[in-house]
Parts: C-alpha cells; sequence; structure tokens
C-alpha cells in the first residue's frame, strides 16, 4: 500500500502542529503506525492522499452515522452556505433541532447547545455543581468526557492509549473534588456515598463505556447508580456524546430504560460538524444563564451549518427502518466476526451494541478499566496493520469502538469480515 504522500504531509505537519494532529488518538501511535492523510470521503469510504480506499468503521469516531458526504447533508449544507455561515443571533433552526433532541431523548425538556462534547460535560458538571450547591463528582476509570480538566482523571480514550491517565496541567485543587470509581461496580459507588454522599454533586458516566473499548454495563449497573445519586440528592449524569443515537434511537437511557437528570450529547447531532449539547430536568436546565445564574456561553453555538447537518442527519434516522437497518449491519459484522473467531480457536470478548462494536485481545472477559488494561495492546496493532493493509480502516486504539454508517452495504460487510479471518489468521 503507497503511502509516500501521507509521510511526506505527516513531516510537514509535525513540524507546525504538535504530533502532526489536532487530536491526539489520529497520530496512529498507539499501533506505532503512521497515518494516511485523507483526501475525502464517500459513503462508507475514504480516499488517502496516496489514492487508497478504505472502508470506514471510524466514521470520524462516530458521527457520520450516515457516512460520509451523504446526499442530502451535503445538499442542505451547500444551500445553507448561501445564507451566510454563522449570525450569533437566535435562529428558528435551533428551535427545530431542540425540539427534535427532546422528542427523541426520553429524559431532556430543555437543551443547549454547545461546540464539543468536552464543553457539553464541562458545562453539565458546573450546571450540577451550581444546581445542587456541591462540588465533588464521582467518574469512573477509562470513561472519557472530553478534555475537562476535572475529568482528565483515569480518563479514557487517548488519555488511556497514550498511557497518561492523569494528564500534567490538571490542577490539584482540581483533581481533588473527583473521585473515580472502577465502572460496572456499583458496591464502590454505595460505599463512596456512605462516605461523603453529601458533598457530590454529581455520578457522570459514559452509559456503555466506548473510551476503554467497548464495555456494556452489567445488569443492576445503571439502576442502582439512579437510585443511589436519587437517595443522595446528587444528579446523575449520562455523557451520551457517544452512545447517543448509536446505541440506540434514543440513547442508553433508552436501551437500558434509566433516566438521568442530565444528558450530555455530541458527534451524530452535529453530523460531522463541530456540535456538543448538554439538557435535561426542566427545573435543572432553567439554572443556566440567563434564565438562571449558572454562566455558560459560546460564539458559535447552534451555528446554523451544524444546525443544518445534525437536523438532516437526525431526520434521517428517525425514519422508518433507517436506523434498525444500521443495527443489523454492524450485527451482521460482529456476527461474521465470531464466526472467524470460533473457526480460528480464539475466545476473545467482544461487544456489540446498536451501531457501535469492538472486542478485546483479551483472554477473559472485559468489564472494567483493569480488565480493558490487560488487553494485549501489540497483538491489537498487529491486527489493526493486517486490517489497514486490506483496505479496513479501524480505530487505531484497542480502547475506542468501531462504528457502522447507513452508507456501509453487505458487500462491505462481507469484505470486512473476510479481511478479519485473514488478519487474525496471519498474526496467530
Ligand atoms: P469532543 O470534545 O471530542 O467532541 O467530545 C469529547 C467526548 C465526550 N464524551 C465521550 C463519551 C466521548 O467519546 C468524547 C470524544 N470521543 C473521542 C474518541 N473516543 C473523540 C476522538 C478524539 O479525541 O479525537
Amino acid at each position: 500500500m503507497r503511502l509516500d504522500r501521507s509521510a511526506k504531509l505527516l513531516q510537514r505537519a509535525e513540524r507546525v502542529i504538535p504530533g502532526g494532529v489536532n487530536s491526539p488518538v489520529r497520530s496512529f501511535r498507539a499501533v506505532e503506525d503512521s497515518p494516511p492523510f485523507i483526501a475525502r470521503g464517500e459513503g462508507p469510504y475514504l480516499y488517502d492522499v496516496d489514492g487508497n480506499r478504505f472502508i470506514d468503521y471510524v466514521l470520524s469516531w462516530g458521527p457520520l452515522v450516515l457516512g460520509h458526504a451523504h446526499p442530502e447533508v451535503a445538499g442542505a449544507l451547500k444551500d445553507a452556505v448561501d445564507r451566510g455561515t454563522s449570525y450569533g443571533a437566535p435562529t428558528e433552526l435551533e428551535v427545530k433541532m431542540a425540539e427534535k433532541i427532546v422528542e427523541m431523548v426520553p429524559s431532556i425538556e430543555v437543551i443547549r447547545m454547545v461546540n464539543s462534547g468536552t464543553e457539553a460535560t464541562m458545562s453539565a458538571l458546573r450546571l450540577a455543581r451550581g444546581f445542587t450547591g456541591r462540588d465533588k463528582v464521582i467518574k469512573f476509570d477509562g470513561c472519557y468526557h472530553g478534555h475537562v480538566d476535572s475529568l482528565l482523571v483515569q480518563a479514557g480514550s487517548g488519555a488511556t492509549t497514550l498511557g497518561m491517565p492523569d494528564s500534567p496541567g490538571v490542577s490539584k485543587a482540581v483533581a481533588a473534588t473527583t473521585i473515580t470509581a472502577p465502572f460496572n461496580d456499583i458496591e464502590a459507588v454505595r460505599s463512596i456515598f456512605a462516605e461523603e454522599g453529601e458533598e457530590i454533586a454529581a455520578v457522570i458516566l459514559e452509559p456503555v463505556a466506548g473510551n476503554m473499548g467497548v464495555i456494556p454495563p452489567v445488569p443492576g449497573f445503571l439502576e442502582g447508580l439512579r437510585e443511589i445519586t436519587t437517595a443522595h440528592g446528587a444528579l446523575l449524569i449520562f455523557d451520551e456524546v457517544m452512545t447517543g443515537f448509536r446505541v440506540a434511537l434514543g440513547g442508553a437511557q433508552e436501551l437500558y430504560g434509566v433516566t438521568p437528570d442530565l444528558t450530555c450529547l455530541g458527534k451524530v447531532i452535529g453530523g460531522g460538524l463541530p456540535v456538543g449539547a448538554y439538557g435535561g430536568r426542566r427545573d435543572i436546565m432553567e439554572q443556566v444563564s440567563p434564565s438562571g445564574a449558572v454562566y455558560q456561553a459560546g460564539t458559535l453555538s447552534g451555528n446554523p451549518l451544524a444546525m443544518t447537518a445534525g437536523y438532516v442527519t437526525l431526520d434521517i434516522i428517525s425514519r422508518e427502518g433507517v436506523f434498525d437497518s444500521i443495527v443489523e449491519r454492524a450485527t451482521a459484522l460482529s456476527e461474521g466476526i465470531k464466526d472467524n473467531l470460533k473457526k480460528l480457536g480464539l475466545d476473545l470478548p467482544m461487544a456489540q451494541v446498536g451501531t457501535m462494536f469492538g472486542f478485546f485481545f483479551a483472554g477473559s472477559p472485559v468489564r472494567n478499566y483493569q480488565e480493558a488494561m490487560g488487553s494485549d495492546t501489540k497483538r491489537f496493532a498487529a491486527y489493526f496493520s493486517e486490517m489497514l493493509k486490506r483496505g479496513i480502516y479501524l480505530a487505531p486504539s484497542q480502547f475506542e469502538a468501531g462504528f457502522m454508517s447507513s452508507a456501509h452495504r453487505v458487500d462491505d460487510v462481507d469484505d470486512t469480515v473476510r479481511a478479519n479471518f485473514e488478519a487474525l489468521k496471519s498474526i496467530l
């Protein structure tokens, strides 16, 4: 596979951008490789600057649930651009977008748009502290909520991938208000609350972890968090930036029937443009400025282009049968991989929740960060490279998730299952 134009671009990039990338995990350092530089995307495919074509299961880390350059999304954006790119003033489209999300996500009565998932979780935390008058927050080892100072403690995704769970620059004072517990360990949470429950503003989690690989909640975990937070007057915050409109149309809260007080969103609701959002109970959200005293603002929040891409995306996946067809494709891929593992005598833990999926190079079940850390990342890197050579573009880290889109066809899934078999066989 030719990569010389990408290699030259990486050299140039590394002179003017940290690590040559605008987000660490894109560097491919976790798989000891260098990234292809992308020229364009179309449907399920990425094309790099050397003319290589890949079937894409990163999909911009989740947002592109309709694949690249969906004609309706692209067309709506082209029209929108001719009406200007930003006004810094309210628009009807923001109202329609908020109404759409309120309609689709069970617990959201009121919602505020921001520009990234990080902004969404940062704002939700501030709101939880403002609403409760308490300072402490519980998060779970390996869950990643963006690069918010107080949440870059035992974080997942790039923070784990690159082996630095706690980032330099996060002040001790800030980290001191963050309590971490093992994911899926409800007794650990119960005992933290027994100790300091009256100081805890909120518990925040990915209801299905996707930033330490894909790890679903064990039965009773989410229900237990709901019961404990309610009993202690703390808020339950679901960070559904990744799981929203991915594990189910209404997110993990619909799939598992547990209602959080606040929800953070991102990725899919931007249709590939920069968007985040946080929303939830009216009595809480009304504390947000200007209706309340908790300050939060953003120059480009609710931007007409991002709202256009997001609204059209949500409208399309809400159409009869569309979301189910994406789940079906993800299931076909997961089943094909499971068959391959069986044929090769490999017993690797695999998870698929709705349209997201992944498996670990681990010899036993993975239910939390510590067990995920037991994965063989070298073996993953070898597998990743074998798949890339075969034109399959996976997340360049054992601690990420794979995503399906409505653009992936049966042939693409068949090709991927075939490549998966050959790649696994070649690293046995
Ligand atoms: P952003 O600030 O990157 O838009 O969202 C942060 C975030 C918040 N919450 C969850 C559950 C997330 O998964 C993310 C971002 N996900 C990572 C990859 N797992 C984005 C990829 C990257 O960091 O480049």
